[in-house]
């Protein structure tokens, strides 16, 4: 009988629904094993996206062999731009091209046979979903942690909305890769600083990978240092600038001050004044990235000094774009010799740069910063000193004065939450002549997204919903007067912030998740992923986590346990995607192989956490190999177990258990390979296999083979599913070969015996051989070496 694919995957897809795998019973414990839900987009799914879909569900039927009730769903995230694009392209609303994407996605996703809860589906474009969206906003305004300032902000001018600093990459648009720009608009904002301390802090429990948790503290960005006060001169002011480095106090030459310094026009002298403005100006219409990377430095003397609080030196006081408003204070003491973009700055404008720190001691000419640490000179009473050591003395000298303070200052930024665009959660607050800024009542959630006629973004910096006076105008929940709904959408990741609390239960329309679900499934204790949302999707649902723990509705602060972030898949070398043409589609192969090959081969490509180079021959390679398994089964004729066979057995399971626990799901399918091998040279040695041994094999196989493990399940005589078994058992005695005693001669004469396992490699027998015969091969010359398997070793040496 052959191997058809075809039909054995029909057949057992058919059991499946009849007789699920995956159940709840009251002895069961529980896993969650979550996939990052995909975005529907028109293009449909390749090979790549399978890897870490296949792998999630090899994971979750493993957990299922080990006696868990696992809950492993999918859903959509289905609001945001593409979708909204292509509305206005081929104009037909979003949704309905939305629901078109997501009946593909799914019938290619089922393709996979993964095993998906799909009666706990969630779309974050469906109103009884994105109504808890909604009221998790409300929460955070009713705490204070959603806000309303009017910022210049990261503005893409092809999109025509304003975006988060986590959706501009090198000064470009995340999506569309036009430049950013900024702009002057109102926004919505989430106090996600409130958060910083947490967010860093609770990095060192979770199981993730060590990049990730890297990236992350690096965003936040936490740097301890000092803000120091300079009086400035003939002014009854003082500038207060934050520097990591207070050690370099002394060498302070001049200050520079953000263009948007609050400051600079009252400081700029009346000389200085148009020069100033002009800059200013020309300042605001660069983007952040521009400013902070520019090789040139660009400045304006604001005609004014300041004097340094330690030696009264003078300072001119400058403004230059390379120093941001909103980071620190917005003003820098400058300090050229230890620091790059000062010493460019000083060499461009002439500025005095004063040493202050050196490897030796002495005083050298810098032909560029300086910037280790070293001793310190130049530098009054704390001459001689290490710089790390002057590091903490300066501080406390200054605090000792009241002319600073220690301080510590995060890069994270407060989250841009609001999108000028139609296809997003209606922000549900309302706006009123006589109370201002009110929430919606929560029992009139959702704040329903209405029917417009035209989605194309107004460019005014107003969202389409502006334009339709019926939903705008409404009456204020607390006084009953006239009031406007608020425009503004939220942005892609409101609802990916937290949707894994809302799978195990749907349909829950009293609450967010029951404590009930809550306590049997959350946190998730196997996230499965790509590195691309290291920073973005991650941060901000463990923020949306930890918010939610502080009000009440979880009892856990971090909601992933464990992380694993699959590599691409890559062809010709190239990440695959439409646009790069290079896309191999699971479709055909499914048909031509079925979907076990190719299940098997997306994990055989590579190690998962790498990127790993697509091969069409790969999969031809595991189609054979599964036939090979199916002729060893299904031709097998039963025999007794030999103590080979247990062994083998015993073997088998302890290599592929270890390597699935540290997820070296690439060598587990080698393995299968190898011990596949094995068995077939013992069956035709021994005339068949024993019962045990291939039983053993179909269970260790079914996670990544699902429907050929339990056709052949069934072919042994198997009329349970092959999931309701228990993932094998090793012990560790029967694992070790027979040995036998053998033999060593050299140059034909005895010189003594060795102790061998019967399948021992040669070249560790050799090496044994090499030990006893030590005496006799000193001062010779090994010619040859011959070992005939289980007899003896013959060195012939000269
Ligand atoms: C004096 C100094 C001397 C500095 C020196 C560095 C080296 P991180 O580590 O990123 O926190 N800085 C402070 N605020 C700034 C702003 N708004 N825009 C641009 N630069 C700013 O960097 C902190 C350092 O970056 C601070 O320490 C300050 O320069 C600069 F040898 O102060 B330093
Ligand atoms: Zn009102």
């Amino acid at each position: 009988m052959q191997y058809n694919a075809q039909a054995i995957e029909q057949k057992w897809r058919k059991r499946w629904e009849e007789n699920p795998i995956n159940e709840d019973t009251e002895d069961k414990k529980h896993y969650y094993c979550l996939d990052m839900f995909p975005y529907p987009s028109g293009n449909g799914l390749h090979v790549g996206h399978w890897r870490g879909y296949v792998l999630s569900d090899v994971w979750s039927r493993y957990q299922i062999l080990h006696g868990y009730h696992v809950l492993h769903p999918m859903g959509w995230d289905a609001f945001g731009l593409p979708a909204e694009n292509y509305a206005i392209q081929k104009k037909v609303h979003p949704a309905t091209a939305t629901a078109e994407n997501v009946a593909n996605f799914k019938r290619q996703l089922q393709e996979i046979s993964a095993v998906y809860d799909w009666d706990k589906e969630i779309n974050t474009t469906d109103p009884n979903y994105y109504k808890w969206t909604q009221w998790i906003f409300l929460k955070m305004f009713e705490n204070g942690l959603a806000y309303e300032k009017e910022m210049p902000i990261n503005w893409c001018p092809s999109c025509k909305t304003g975006l988060a600093n986590e959706e501009v990459k090198d000064g470009e648009c995340d999506r569309c890769g036009s430049t950013v720009t900024k702009k002057n608009l109102r926004q919505w904002m989430l106090k996600i600083t409130a958060y910083a301390e947490r967010l860093l802090n609770d990095l060192e429990g979770l199981e993730w990978p060590e990049k990730v948790k890297k990236m992350q503290a690096d965003w936040i960005g936490k740097s301890y240092g000092a803000e120091i006060d300079f009086n400035v001169e003939g002014m009854d002011k003082s500038i207060k600038v934050f520097t990591t480095r207070p050690d370099t106090l002394y060498g302070a030459s001049f200050m520079v001050l953000a263009p948007e310094h609050a400051d600079v026009l009252e400081l700029a002298t009346d000389e200085q004044k148009a020069e100033v403005e002009k800059y200013v100006f020309d300042a605001s219409t660069k983007s952040s990235v521009d400013r902070m990377t520019d090789k040139e430095k660009t400045g304006v003397f604001l005609g004014r000094y300041a004097v340094n609080p330690l030696n009264g030196n003078k300072l001119p006081i400058w403004i230059s774009d390379y120093v941001l408003a909103d980071y620190g204070t917005g003003a820098i003491m400058c300090v050229p010799a230890h620091d790059e973009r000062d010493f460019a700055f000083a060499k461009k404008f002439e500025l005095p740069i004063i040493q202050v720190i050196s490897k030796t001691g002495e005083e050298e000419t810098l032909e560029e910063a300086y910037t280790e640490e070293g001793i310190m000179i130049n530098s009054g009473d704390f001459n001689g000193m290490k710089s790390s050591e002057a590091k903490v003395k300066i501080p406390d000298y200054l605090e000792s004065k009241n002319i600073g303070k220690k301080t510590t200052n995060y890069k994270l930024r407060d989250w841009v939450f609001s999108r000028q665009r139609y296809w997003g959660e209606p922000i549900p607050v309302v706006h009123c002549d006589c109370c201002g800024v009110v929430g919606v009542k929560e029992e009139d959630l959702p704040v329903r997204l209405p029917d417009v006629e035209s989605y194309e973004p107004t460019g005014t910096g107003e969202s389409p919903l502006a334009g339709i006076e019926e939903w705008v105008n409404t009456t204020c929940p607390k006084c009953g007067g006239p009031a406007k709904r608020e425009t503004n959408t939220m942005p892609q990741w409101a609802g990916s912030s937290w949707y894994f609390l809302r799978y195990p239960n749907p349909n829950n329309d009293k609450e967010l998740i029951s404590k009930e679900d809550m306590k049997k499934w959350v946190p998730v204790d196997m996230y499965v992923g790509g590195i691309e949302h290291a920073v973005l999707h991650l941060l901000y649902a463990r923020f949306y986590t930890k918010f939610l723990n502080d009000i009440g509705v979880v009892d856990f602060a971090e909601p992933f346990k464990r992380l694993f972030n699959q590599g691409m898949v890559t062809k010709d070398g190239a990440k695959m995607s439409k646009s790069k043409g290079n896309v191999v589609s699971p479709d055909e192969l499914v048909e031509k192989y079925g979907c076990d090959s190719l299940r098997m081969y997306e994990l055989f490509i590579g190690p998962p956490e790498l990127d790993s180079e697509w091969d069409d021959r790969g999969i031809e390679g595991v189609y054979r190999f599964l036939n090979k398994v199916w002729k060893l089964v299904s031709e097998n004729k039963e025999v007794e177990a030999t103590k080979e066979m247990e062994r083998i057995r015993h073997k088998m399971v302890y290599d592929i258990t270890l390597r699935m626990e540290s997820f070296n799901l690439n060598t587990v399918v080698s393995g299968f390979m190898q011990y596949t091998n094995s068995l077939v040279d013992l069956q035709k040695q021994a005339g068949g296999i024993d019962h045990e041994t291939i039983k053993t094999l179909i269970v260790l196989l079914a996670p990544f083979v699902p429907h050929i493990s339990e056709e052949l399940w069934e072919m042994v005589g198997e009329t349970d599913s092959v999931f309701k078994q228990s993932w094998p058992t090793y012990d560790e005695s029967k694992m070790v070969e027979d040995e036998i005693e053998i033999a060593v001669q050299v140059s034909g004469k005895m010189a003594g015996k060795i102790k061998v396992g019967v399948d021992e490699a040669e070249e560790s027998v050799l090496a044994k051989a090499h030990e006893v015969a030590a005496a006799r091969l000193e001062g010779k010359q090994i010619v040859k070496e011959i070992y005939v398997k289980g007899r003896i070793v013959n060195i012939v040496a000269k």
